[in-house]
């Protein structure tokens, strides 16, 4: 058994224990309230979801199990993915067991490669990327050891398996999807030698000159990796889990969600943004010109990508972290500079605007410039990227709920005539 479930079959039973004391004592207490706004409005701020893998606290941005992500940049995705599930970053051999593990897991069944293959040569990447997780549900450990009658306290054994088998194959997958989604040649076998991103980056088959891509992608799989359980991918993952549907399914139902363009996709339209006040002003264009560039995306009745946030207000800190990897490596790119200008002046603009609560970056405001500058300039496939690396936060957050035994998730809607009934009857009172 690998060190990491090993860890976990200690874990698990003391934070189910822990739950379930507290529940006993203080089930009843209430922990929130929800006004006719928030039910009408997305169900913004309510607390109701239980979420142990991650925070995100609107004046701090993501907590990982306790860390800031300021403190955790530099670490491995597979790190992140230890953290998430134990709360704990590894040690040198839990590490070199978990990539192991992955590495043992990582071939990917040859009919994912013809279903590709066979599906419309202009389909979207994520489309693409979705399909190929779905179309593997046969080789489901969990919906298997279901039909066999296993117990309710092995779900998340079962779970893991499918989670690591997932997480093992995504980088071959997702790097195929680039290859024959854009026409760059044929499937390159996987580097059994390098780590999870590593071997990513060597089958994408772009130029990573003194590995400086395969840096950024380091980075970019550990910052997208989770951010609490209320964002739609996270959320709409664990709904369909609930339903005690298998990994496969669940995951590519949230990454469906993670394609919409308020939520994953803001990152490919954000550098069409800001690729856009380029051409319009021939080259990096000045904050003045960008202030106005702004306020004309606002009149039109369109969003400015990449900034703004359901939850955060504040400059997100995994902005930050590329904000300042640019700084680093590309100072002087003008696509990285117009987003350093973009980011001078779009929340001036934002601030203006009464009803826009968050008027700061997220983390689609600057990584897509990251990704042009090192060549990889098809801007659909930038989802892609973020959906191999979300995969950790969701996979896991799927193993902790089947291990602390969660029920089906089924909150209660009321039509419109029986708010109205509630709130007139507060009304009367
Ligand atoms: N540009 C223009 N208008 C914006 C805006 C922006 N960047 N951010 C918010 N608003 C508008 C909203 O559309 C809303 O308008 P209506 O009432 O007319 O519908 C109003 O301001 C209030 O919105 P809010 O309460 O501040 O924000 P929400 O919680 O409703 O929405 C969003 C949060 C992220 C969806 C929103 O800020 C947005 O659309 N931003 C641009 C798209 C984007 O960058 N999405 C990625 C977010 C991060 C993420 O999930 N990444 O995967």
């Amino acid at each position: 058994m690998s060190l990491l479930k090993e860890k976990l079959r200690t874990i698990f039973p003391q934070q189910k224990a822990e739950i379930a004391q507290m529940l006993k004592e203080h089930g009843d207490k209430v922990v929130d309230k929800v006004t006719l706004a928030q039910a009408y409005g997305g169900l913004r701020g309510v607390k109701g979801l239980v979420c142990d893998t991650s925070e995100v606290p609107p004046d701090k941005g993501l907590i990982i199990r306790g860390y800031e992500l300021k403190t955790i940049t530099d670490k491995l995705p597979e790190e992140i993915l230890f953290l998430l599930l134990t709360g704990q970053l590894p040690n040198a051999e839990e590490l070199k067991d978990l990539q192991n593990e992955l590495k043992g897991r990582s071939e990917v069944p040859a009919y994912v490669w013809s279903v590709i293959d066979a599906m419309p040569a202009d389909s979207h990447p994520m489309t693409m990327f979705n399909t190929a997780v779905l179309i593997m549900q046969r080789e489901s450990v969990f919906a298997k050891r279901y039909d066999e009658g296993m117990k309710k306290d092995e779900y998340w054994d079962a779970t893991y398996e499918d989670a690591m088998n997932i997480i093992a194959t995504l980088p071959a997958i997702a790097a195929y999807v680039y290859r024959k989604r854009f026409n760059k040649g044929p499937r390159i076998e996987q580097d059994k030698n390098a780590d999870w991103s590593g071997n990513y980056v060597h089958m994408l088959g772009l130029p990573n000159e003194n590995d400086e891509f395969a840096k950024l992608m380091r980075l970019y799989l550990n910052l997208h990796s989770d951010h609490e359980g209320g964002n739609v991918s996270a959320y709409s993952s664990a709904t369909i889990s609930s339903a005690l549907s298998d990994l496969y399914y669940s995951l590519s139902g949230g990454l469906n969600g993670l394609a919409g363009p308020l939520h994953g996709l803001a990152n490919q339209e954000c550098l069409g943004w800001v690729l856009e006040t380029m051409e319009k002003f021939n080259g990096a264009p000045t904050e003045e010109q960008l202030f106005k560039f702004a306020q004309d995306t606002l009149e039109s009745g369109k969003v400015v990508p990449g900034y703004g946030h359901a939850v955060l207000r504040i400059t997100d800190p995994r902005f930050d972290a590329f904000l300042a990897f640019g700084k680093a490596h590309m100072a002087n790119d003008p696509v990285f500079q117009t987003v350093e200008r973009v980011f001078n002046t779009v929340p001036k603009v934002l601030s203006q605007v009464q009803k826009i609560k968050d008027p700061w970056p997220n983390v689609d405001a600057g990584s897509g410039a990251l990704l042009y500058h090192f060549g990889l300039k098809e801007f659909s496939y930038y989802t892609v990227l973020f959906s191999v690396s979300r995969a950790l936060g969701i996979c896991a957050q799927s193993i902790v709920s089947r291990a602390m035994g969660y029920p089906i998730t089924r909150p209660k809607s009321l039509p419109t005539a029986g708010y109205k009934k509630i709130v007139t009857a507060t009304v009367n009172v």
